[in-house]
């Protein structure tokens, strides 16, 4: 099993696991770009956005749930955040597997690339 993030959900590899639940889990980035970077990853494989089936569009809803949710335990809402979904090659995904990033805790600029 070649996928960095099936390894953590299995926990074959650590990460600093913040939300599990049936299909969801959620640990902090390794390579931080804000003050708190986690990343919402749904437990199936899915390799991308592009590649998620119209039957399991309701995963997205869920993912932002559990980031709206983490936002609120680490004392951002209020500040606000971004949630972003890197999506192929030119969108910046480098890990093939569906994940959506929250960022927060510092002012972050108006546009992205
Ligand atoms: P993306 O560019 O959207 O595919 O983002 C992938 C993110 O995954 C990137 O910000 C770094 C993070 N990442 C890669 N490998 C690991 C790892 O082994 N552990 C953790 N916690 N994060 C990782």
């Amino acid at each position: 099993m070649s996928c960095v993030f099936c390894q953590i959900i299995s926990g074959e590899i650590p990460g600093e696991m913040l939300h599990q639940d049936d299909e969801i889990v959620a640990f902090r980035d390794v390579n931080p770009q804000a003050p708190i970077h986690i990343l919402i990853v749904p437990r199936k494989h899915v390799a991308s956005l592009s590649e998620l089936k119209d039957k399991d569009l309701p995963i997205l809803g869920k993912m932002a749930g559990v980031a709206r949710q983490l936002a609120e335990v680490e004392g951002i809402s209020e500040r606000g955040y971004r949630l972003v979904i890197n999506c192929g090659p030119e969108g910046g995904q480098v890990v093939p597997h569906l994940h959506m990033h929250l960022l927060g805790g510092r002012r972050l600029s108006s546009r992205g690339g």
